[in-house]
């Protein structure tokens, strides 16, 4: 009996060694981040997150918790390094099942309201807004803002990111929710870079820069989905990058593409049309993993695509930003994104389709 007793103790007396051991680890990281806090200079703070990134290897969330707001004004901040030391280059891409939005917000304690977020320990030249139109696709968003923050985060970048939202039951239009997105994020700040981001793909490498080029850059080059290649020569979906100057030159996205297909065939012509070229990362950092889905319902495919994109070279002075009309209904500041919900109207104009 009393061995029995002697065994249970020393497995308790263990499993509280393995414990103690485990906080204490994360009491040793939480101090070397204080202590960065105090004693910041540039230098130090990338050699040891570099350290850190040899060992775990594909975490997003990886060496964040060593970013620490150093006792200095805001203006006083050096400015970030050319290269981030957070980059750690391939990510793995999980989808862990009971993820909560509070998890979330909880892992990204410096993201704030209407998910802004800008480095507390450097200055950042690149103020980037992700715009991400959405329907129906929470389970989406949520993986998304899991890995969006943190990848954004690890480029030292000044970002926010914008969800727009389709209201009502008709036809989805993707462009058009885009160009929304673009009018109202340039209300709020003076961003100098546009991401337009498909609510399905997940970045897969941290050294994919979420600023802009010389010329409109397409992102999304490599998804699972097409085995890694681009399905073709002039693909411009899924994830594309504009400075406000080249969106503005190609009078924006078209309006006038409801439900799936070829509005983005249409960005890609009016990219050439307004003498501009593509520009793309390297096929090794624009890779995506796509999260897999059924058939949206009111995003059937455009039987009209093809006749729209026949035109484009008539019709894209005409139709675009300069033309956009829309009802804004709300514009609320989430913990991670600002959440914009507009009426676009249906094919037939601005009146209620119900
Ligand atoms: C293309 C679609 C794109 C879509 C890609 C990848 C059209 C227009 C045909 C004239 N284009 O075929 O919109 O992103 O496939 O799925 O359908």
């Amino acid at each position: 009996m009393l061995q029995v007793r002697g065994r249970y103790l020393l497995v308790f007396l263990g499993v509280q060694l393995v414990v103690m051991a485990l906080l204490y680890h994360e009491g040793y990281r939480k101090r070397v981040a204080y202590f960065l806090g105090i004693f910041y200079k540039g230098g130090t703070l990338t050699m040891l997150a570099s350290l850190h990134n040899a060992s775990l290897p594909g975490d997003v969330y990886a060496n964040l918790s060593l970013i620490a707001r150093p006792p200095l004004p805001p203006d006083d901040l050096p400015y970030c390094p050319e290269v981030s030391p957070f980059l750690g280059g391939p990510i793995r891409v999980t989808f862990p099942p009971y993820l909560t939005l509070e998890d979330i917000v909880r892992k990204n304690p410096y993201v704030s309201k209407g998910g802004r977020y800008r480095p507390p320990d450097c200055d950042s030249i690149h103020k980037t807004a992700v715009i991400i139109p959405h329907r129906n696709r929470e389970q989406h968003l949520k993986y998304l803002l899991y890995y969006l923050h943190p990848f954004l985060q690890r480029q030292q970048l000044s970002y926010g990111i914008y969800i727009i939202h389709q209201a009502e039951n008709y036809i989805f239009n993707r462009a058009k929710l885009l160009n929304v997105g673009f009018k109202e994020a340039m209300k709020d700040e003076d961003w100098d870079c546009i991401f337009f981001h498909d609510v399905d793909l997940i970045p897969e490498d941290d050294r994919n820069m979420y600023t802009c080029d010389r010329f409109p850059k397409h992102v999304a080059i490599a998804m699972d989905k097409f085995g890694y290649k681009l399905p073709y020569k002039t693909y411009f979906g899924g994830v594309a990058a504009l400075s406000p100057e080249q969106y503005m030159k190609m009078n924006g996205f078209p309006n006038n593409y409801w439900g799936w297909g070829g509005e983005d065939d249409d960005i890609a012509v009016r990219v050439a049309l307004s003498g501009m070229v593509i520009s793309r990362p390297s096929v090794q950092y624009g890779r995506y993993r796509m999260i897999k889905h059924g058939h949206d319902k009111g995003n059937e495919q455009n039987p009209k695509r093809f006749n729209l994109l026949a035109k484009t070279k008539r019709t894209w002075k005409q139709d675009g930003m300069n033309t956009l009309e829309y009802q804004l209904l709300s514009k609320e500041l989430q913990p991670l994104y600002t959440n914009i919900t507009v009426f676009i109207g249906t094919e037939k104009g601005m009146q209620r389709s119900t």
